[in-house]
């Protein structure tokens, strides 16, 4: 009975160490950190915060993707793995992070479009294989307004309203009702393109009737000369045959 006893302590001691041996999701704490707003031409500098609440060291590696248009500044080369069909750019870290201890990674991209930019989430998985992930993030870029609507900037008339006026091409479409057609909206999405196709089709009706006249004279006279062609070849052909001489036996 003694036998079986310690067997059962020995055996619970085993099962719960090799959980306290595991990481919980709380033990490691993935967080990263942007300015939440650039402006157009700024250097983004990205602060990830890998946090390690364990009582031993543990051995992580940690990989953010990076889809979008950037730059990249620090490093210079992201890394690529195909995907679907697509190359996808991503940078990755293997650290050793001490016991109740932090480490920090930064990195430096520079965004390329005036926009709002979203990153998924920062992933991190241990030499366990138990992982943990940040927070997704996002920030925007704002324009620095220089009187030109720039669209190879991304600017439009949402980001940057200083240089891009409503309805002008700025792959954007403004729904605004400013006497503009926005040629970047389906007309039904546009109150303006609405009323330059109702004017259309108003003055494509105008133009049908004024041209209906001229088509009845058409359906008229067509006819008629087509029956004195008729004719005339009729006459024509009696009157070349009554002209030839008769030859008499
Ligand atoms: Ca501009
Ligand atoms: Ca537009």
């Amino acid at each position: 009975m003694k036998k079986q006893l310690l067997l059962i302590v020995c055996f619970t001691i085993l099962l719960s160490s090799s959980f306290t041996v595991k990481a919980e999701p709380e033990d490691i704490i993935i967080e990263r950190i942007i300015q939440e707003r650039v402006n157009y031409g700024d250097v983004l500098e990205v602060m990830i915060i890998a946090t390690n609440n364990e009582a031993q060291p543990v051995n992580i590696k940690i990989e953010e993707l990076i889809t979008g248009e950037f730059e990249f500044i620090e490093p210079k080369e992201p890394k690529l793995r195909a995907w679907e069909g697509y190359n996808v750019s991503y940078l990755d870290w293997s650290v050793t992070i001490p016991a109740n201890s932090k480490e920090t990674i930064i990195y430096k991209i520079k965004p390329l479009l005036t926009k709002q930019y979203a990153l998924s989430s920062t992933k991190a998985i241990t030499e366990n294989g138990n992982s943990f992930k940040s927070m997704p993030s996002s920030f925007r870029v704002f324009c620095v307004p220089d009187d030109i609507c720039d669209t190879s900037k991304g600017e439009n008339n949402v980001y940057c309203p200083e240089d891009c006026s409503t309805g002008i091409a700025d792959n954007t479409c403004d729904y605004k009702e400013d006497g503009r057609c926005d040629p970047d909206c389906v007309p039904e999405a546009d109150p303006d393109c609405e009323a330059k196709a109702a004017a259309q089709e108003a003055e494509e009706v105008q133009e049908e009737e004024r041209k209906a006249p001229e088509r009845s004279i058409l359906i008229f006279i067509i006819p008629v000369i087509v029956v004195i062609l008729i004719i005339a070849a009729i006459v024509y052909f009696m009157v070349s045959r009554k002209g030839k001489p008769t030859i008499k036996k």
